[in-house]
């Protein structure tokens, strides 16, 4: 399948973003727990920028596909090198954009970084997607220079850690590397059978 980029918008504002009327899949994550990276992963394109440096992406970056369906890289949280001000100002217009974007926001995959033990804030973050009503799918990052079995056994500890905090259902969930490209046509995937339900619902 070709993937051709149409459009690239970089916003502060949720209110200044495109108003398409294309299905869009939002990543979110720490800084530095690879969203940019997957990104270009998915669409086989340098689009996103990325760094080894945490907070590299600021803004709310829509990247639209053959005018058709859109990714939208937004800033990771819990970047400590810049000012609380700077952050407070990120995590709001990350929380905006996720509250004020309305129905063309179809889709979050939630990037967890497999290599760091659970972290409370991504946690944190799962309640509030699901407290706000949005539709997010588990993605373990940067699988790779692990073996399966670490991997699993890593994931079953996770699930443990969400049932002992109450979740009823372990979101689904995805395996990727960016490096190795593993899980990116599974995430493509799930985007294609996504963009067919909007179709038919929109
Ligand atoms: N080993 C490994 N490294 C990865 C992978 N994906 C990303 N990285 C590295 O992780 C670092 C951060 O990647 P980014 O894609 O910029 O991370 P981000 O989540 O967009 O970061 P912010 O924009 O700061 O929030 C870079 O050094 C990448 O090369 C992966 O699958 N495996
Ligand atoms: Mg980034």
């Amino acid at each position: 399948m070709t993937i051709n980029v149409t459009e690239f918008y970089s916003n502060q504002k949720v209110e200044d973003c495109p108003k398409t009327k294309c299905p869009e899949y939002a990543f979110i994550g720490r800084s530095n727990v690879g969203k940019s990276s997957l990104i270009n992963t998915i669409l086989q394109h340098n689009i996103a920028r990325t760094s080894s440096k945490p907070g590299k992406t600021q803004l709310i970056n829509h990247i639209i596909i053959d005018h058709e369906w859109a990714l939208v890289d937004l800033p990771g949280y819990g970047y400590a090198k810049t000012s609380k001000t700077n952050r407070k100002k990120m995590l709001e217009m990350t929380r905006t954009y996720f509250t004020k974007r309305g129905i063309t926001l179809c889709g979050v995959f939630m990037l967890i970084d497999i290599r760091i033990p659970p972290q409370k804030s991504d946690l944190d973050w799962m309640e509030w997607l699901v407290e706000n009503n949005i539709y997010f799918i588990r993605v373990f990052t940067k699988c790779d220079g692990i073996s399966i079995s670490k991997t699993q056994g890593y994931i079953a500890k996770y699930n443990q850690i969400m049932k002992t905090n109450n979740w009823a259902k372990i979101p689904e969930t995805i395996i990727t590397s960016s490096s190795k490209k593993i899980g990116h046509q599974e995430i493509l995937n799930t985007i294609l059978k996504l963009n067919k339900l909007f179709q038919n619902i929109c």
